[in-house]
């Protein structure tokens, strides 16, 4: 080959080789989640999205009152992802936080509709002794093929999926992130570090991408990894650490993290000063693995309780993103639910995080609903690249 023939060769298969990457791992995924997928990794690279768990379905002080949102109702807009978990027990009426799961439907279709995005995470029950997520029995090597309990696992896996095909319009599937087993590298889950082990972690996240999609047919997922960042030491061999767990490039599509350690709790080990360093410490990491992998990366769960700092969104969140905007890539930020007056992660009507929170919203790099055009056409995620 001569010179120019190589180069040519060699640009060919790089871009052969990233635009492999930006294909979700799910070959027969619908076209509107590949365009998802894509256009995921462009929103990281000019801002991030703003999301909030279970935004339509309830508030402070309200409950599935429709068209009510606390985000809409203090930044003016709903936010660009919606968070929403499918725990218990598929086979209830209601999940655990009490939203009824035909609601929840009705909800993801209307966040689907307004262009914005929808993400599951699942707190389901340990199956082996009947109880919560937080109950610590093992349980990850029953519900693996071969255990006592599979069947019963299988079964929620049928609902989980009978409940996905439900979530679609006349026309099409809509597409999901989906994060199951997060803060897995923490022990408070069943399925967590110490629970189980971790070649058992990794079956019982292999096994459930792997019935979904090839028994199942459900291919309008994406499919994303969430370690908690309070049980990820960032001195030494970080990277290394991440990836406990991990079940390999073939079954992730987004590098999550989970970190409420570093934004702003009080009464933790650090100083506000240290806690700022970690957090960016921990973008840059999940950043750099993300772009190594061709991965789109995210903080898939973060929040300060109660906001009790007022200026927390700008000061904890947006400035040390925008600080180091070069090294951080994040599609989403998503805040945790908003339950009553103590326990909130968005700003609820006349809260006095209120101002500060319609700033962040105001800023350039932060995504809300009324900056969304379509995420699911390719490039045409945004409404403009620069609002
Ligand atoms: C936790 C708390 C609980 C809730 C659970 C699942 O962080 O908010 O009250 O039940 O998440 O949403």
């Amino acid at each position: 080959m001569n010179y120019k023939k190589r180069i040519s060769y060699l640009s060919f298969l790089l871009l052969g080789l990233s635009l492999s990457a930006q294909t979700p791992i799910d070959q027969k995924a619908t076209k509107k989640t590949q365009n998802l997928l894509a256009n995921l990794h462009e929103i990281s690279s000019q801002g991030f999205m703003f999301g909030h768990q279970d935004d339509q379905a309830y508030g402070v002080g309200w409950k599935a009152e429709e068209g009510r949102s606390d985000v809409k109702e203090t930044a003016g807009s709903f936010p660009a992802v919606h968070g929403w978990d499918v725990g218990s027990r598929l086979d209830r009426e209601s999940n655990l936080d009490d939203i009824r799961f035909s609601n929840m439907k009705t909800w993801i279709k209307k966040a689907y509709k307004m262009g914005t995005i929808n993400t599951l995470s699942w707190h389901l029950d340990n199956l082996t002794t009947g109880t919560n997520s937080w109950d610590k029995t093992p349980s990850v090597a029953d519900i693996l093929p071969g255990g006592s309990k599979h069947a019963e696992f299988v079964e929620q896996l049928d609902l989980l999926a009978e409940m996905l095909e439900g979530m679609r319009t006349t026309f099409t599937r809509i597409p999901i992130v989906f994060r199951p087993w997060h803060e897995h590298n923490g022990d408070w889950f069943w399925w967590g570090k110490g629970n189980c082990t971790e070649a058992e972690y990794i079956a019982l996240f292999q096994f459930t991408v792997d019935y979904l999609k090839n028994e199942k047919n459900i291919h309008h997922l994406l499919y994303a990894f969430s370690p908690d960042r309070s049980r990820l030491r960032l001195d030494t061999i970080p990277e290394q650490n991440y990836l406990y767990g991990y079940p390999g490039d073939e079954y992730v599509d987004i590098i999550g993290i989970d970190n409420y350690g570093d934004v702003g709790r009080i009464g933790g080990p650090n100083t506000p000063e240290q806690q700022q360093e970690n957090f960016i410490q921990s973008l840059k990491l999940i950043t750099k693995i993300a772009r190594e992998k061709g991965k789109v990366a995210a903080l898939t769960e973060t929040g300060l309780e109660g906001v009790t700092k007022p200026d927390w969104f700008t000061e904890i969140i947006l400035n040390p993103i925008k600080a180091n905007d070069q090294e951080i890539d994040i599609a989403w930020v998503l805040v945790w639910r908003n339950a009553n007056t103590t326990h909130h992660y968005a700003p609820y009507a006349g809260h006095p995080s209120v101002p500060d929170f319609q700033k962040f919203d105001e800023d350039p790099l932060t995504y809300f609903e009324k900056d969304m055009n379509n995420p699911y056409k390719r490039g045409k995620a945004l409404k403009s690249s620069d609002k």
